[in-house]
């Protein structure tokens, strides 16, 4: 009788088809995880709402209503945890940030966008990072609402950078001149965030 193997090394159909699209140290996984650091909130939508500060022509405060009237838009995109777990085709529906940009009439000194969470939690990316055409603030994943834990009502979704730069349960969106550290960036995170380029950690 021939030997049997004693391992046998399965590679996802999808990774093998295109070489590139998983970025280097991550593994693919099919279900969500969960991951943030503090508790989940508990909103009461008729009180939860949105400000948008900074580099604007008008500071404003969005209700859940106004937000969800926000031209939508549907974004496939895989995403990629620090942790090393990928996920391909999330379906994510929201208002895409440039869009979101424009009505609230960015100013050209915008250079940042924070995000500002509950509880404190912040992350910040370049301008550039939050208008690529992939970029949104979702409210819906795979045709669902999101869940209370993947950051409802509305979550940052920024697909070219790890998945800590998209921020759950926003509850403020600040256009800025500079930049400014958030949480996981204060706590050894690299700001940059490229997962082609593996930028994990300072
Ligand atoms: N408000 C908030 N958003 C957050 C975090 C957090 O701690 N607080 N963690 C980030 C990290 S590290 C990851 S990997 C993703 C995880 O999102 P998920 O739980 O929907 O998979 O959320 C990001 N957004
Ligand atoms: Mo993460």
């Amino acid at each position: 009788m021939p030997a049997m193997p004693l391992f046998t090394r399965r590679v996802d159909p999808r990774v093998e088809a295109e070489p590139g699209r998983l970025p280097p140290g991550q593994v693919l996984t099919e279900k969500w995880p969960v991951l943030h650091y503090g508790s989940v909130p508990q909103y009461d939508l008729d009180r939860w709402r949105l400000r948008v500060l900074g580099e604007v022509d008008k500071e404003r405060v969005l209700t859940h209503q106004q937000v969800r009237a926000l031209p939508s838009a549907d974004v496939v995109c895989d995403i990629h945890c620090v942790t090393t777990w990928s996920r391909f085709d999330n379906r994510f529906t929201g208002v895409g940030f440039g869009e979101f940009a424009r009505l609230m009439g960015m100013r050209d000194s915008t250079r940042f966008v924070e995000f500002h969470c509950y509880g404190g939690f912040t992350t910040t990316v370049p301008v550039a990072t939050a208008l690529d055409p992939a970029a949104l603030l979702a409210w819906s994943h795979d045709g669902e609402e999101l869940s209370p834990e993947h950051g409802h009502p509305l979550r940052a979704v920024m697909p070219r950078r790890y998945f800590w730069k998209s921020a759950k349960w926003l509850e403020a969106v600040e256009f800025r001149a500079d930049d400014r550290l958030g949480f996981w960036e204060r706590n050894g995170y690299n700001n940059s965030a490229d997962p082609w380029l593996e930028e994990r950690y300072w």
